[in-house]
């Protein structure tokens, strides 16, 4: 990508140019996996939380066919109320680009963007990877395709529970992604703590987050790392309770034929409504929680 197409804030120029820490924050999350105005909100609490660490938040978004690294108040306002948001994977940067449309960066957008912007580390909720049923669908998420070709840190509260987690584990290791819980030996499960899946390594500080993130450069190893992070306890919704409440979203979104992008967002929508707003209130808690390590392994990348 030319870096001319790149649009910065002049916050996140200065930062990014002298070597201050920088967390990039996707905007999916925002348009397309929360209601108005709880993503405004979120969006706003999540700049707040890098803040405070001492980061600079770099919310990526393509508002008028621009790339920007950096939103101001008026395109965040954009993106959570505006009806005509593309949800942008990485296939769609260009053609939102060339269309001169808005667009909604996924985690595979954003990583990219990042990327090229010279970002290292980045926080979402919960990556995508492989769709139950994805070994007849074929529906698996360009996030891990991503992960395998970028080398980011990425922080994130394991996959989300709609998808499925023991495949989406095998194509990370295929992929050859560093998979690091943090604090924990278990995989996350999204809306809880645990999965009932082992991580294949463990670390229990930014500093040693940022040492194995080190060590994978100087070795030129291309492909990312992915920390899992757990829901913080008090915010989790027992698994076995999840899973009844996915199993009836996934069953609707089978007969009523959704397919592709759609899948994702309708996923989350109708899990909200079935739990009565909880597994909104748990992935915004989630999602801050990922959002404050973020922050703290950028801090301990550039103290
Ligand atoms: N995390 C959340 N909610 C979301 C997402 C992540 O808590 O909505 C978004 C991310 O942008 C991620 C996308 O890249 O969901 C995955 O979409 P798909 O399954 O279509 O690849
Ligand atoms: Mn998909």
């Amino acid at each position: 990508m030319k870096t001319s197409l790149l649009h910065f804030s002049s916050e996140v120029s200065d930062a990014v140019n002298s070597g201050l820490p920088v967390l990039a924050l996707e905007s999916t999350i925002i348009s397309h996996g929360m209601p108005y105005p709880d993503n405004l909100e979120f969006a706003q609490q999540a700049e707040n939380i890098v803040r405070k660490q001492g980061v600079i938040p770099a919310t990526i978004a393509i508002i008028g066919g621009k790339i920007q690294i950096g939103l101001n108040e008026h395109s965040l306002n954009e993106l959570t109320v505006g009806q005509n948001i593309n949800k942008v994977a990485v296939r769609d940067i260009a053609t939102t680009v060339a269309g001169k449309q808005s667009g909604a960066t996924t985690v595979s957008a954003t990583m990219h963007i990042a990327h090229s912007a010279g970002i290292e580390v980045f926080a979402t909720g919960g990556i995508g990877g492989v769709h139950r049923y994805g070994e007849t669908t074929f529906d698996i998420s360009q996030d891990l395709r991503v992960l395998g070709k970028i080398p980011l840190v990425v922080v994130s509260a394991g996959v989300k529970a709609i998808l499925d987690i023991p495949l989406t584990l095998e194509y990370l290791e295929t992929d050859g992604v560093t998979v690091i819980g943090y604090q924990t030996d278990v995989f996350p499960a999204f809306y809880s703590q645990k999965s009932g899946y082992t991580v294949p390594a463990r670390a229990d500080s930014p500093e040693d987050i940022v040492a194995i993130h080190t060590t994978n450069k100087t070795l030129k190893i291309t492909s990312s790392i992915l920390v899992v992070n757990p829901i913080p306890i008090s915010h989790e919704i027992p698994y076995q309770e999840m899973e009844s409440y996915i199993n009836i979203a996934l069953d609707k979104c089978l007969k009523e034929g959704i397919r592709g992008k759609k899948v994702t967002p309708y996923l989350l929508k109708k899990i909200v409504k079935l739990t009565k707003g909880r597994s909104l209130q748990a992935n915004i808690k989630l999602a801050l929680n990922n959002v404050k390590l973020g922050a703290q392994i950028a801090k301990a990348l550039k103290p």
